[in-house]
């Protein structure tokens, strides 16, 4: 197991499309073992491949209390949603910023297990939440990029001031 880095906004990696996983390899047993690893000890309750510089379909959530549910979504779907739900969300690639984003208050999701088993999900609240977070990452997008322009603006500053800072220390 090992950490992995996590890139952060406004990293223009984090806007790369990630590629549907086709081989069901040990390499991508690996990646997701890796990806909880971090997700886990940042802490956090969902990781995409993308924030880790690997573009492939793979996201790792578990928005338990205890960190006793780990889900693997690879190839995930979005088959069904409806409804509207406003909640703050944070990110592991923005530290420290927090905002209200409007999200689907139900999704079914459609997707592989780390071993290439199809399963279908449905998901509400915090979960579907974070599904639909997690799956915005593998399109390149961040969830200040649901944001006014002004916020964004601010943000970016905020990052870029907070990366001069890291530098230096
Ligand atoms: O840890 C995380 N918390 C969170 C809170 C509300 C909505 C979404 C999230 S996902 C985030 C981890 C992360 O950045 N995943 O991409
Ligand atoms: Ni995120």
């Amino acid at each position: 197991m090992a950490l992995l880095p996590i890139l952060e906004y406004p990293d223009a990696r984090l806007k790369r499309i990630a590629s549907p996983v086709t081989e069901f390899t040990p390499a991508i047993k690996k990646l997701v073992n890796d990806m909880a690893e971090t997700m886990y000890a940042a802490p956090g309750i969902g990781l995409a491949a993308t924030q880790v510089d690997v573009h492939k379909r793979v996201i790792v959530i578990d928005v338990s209390q205890d960190k006793s549910d780990l889900k693997v979504f690879i190839n995930p779907e979005i088959i069904e949603a409806d409804g509207e739900i406003v909640g703050e969300e944070g990110c592991l690639s923005v530290p420290q910023y927090y905002d209200n984003v409007r999200r689907a208050a139900h999704v079914k999701v459609r997707a592989q297990d780390a071993s290439g088993t199809p399963f279908e999900l449905e998901a509400t609240e915090l979960l579907a939440v974070c599904i639909q977070h997690e799956m915005d990452h593998l399109k390149g997008i961040v969830f200040v990029d649901h944001l006014s322009q002004l916020k964004q603006m601010r943000v970016k500053s905020k990052m870029i001031k907070r990366h001069r800072e890291a530098a230096r220390a």
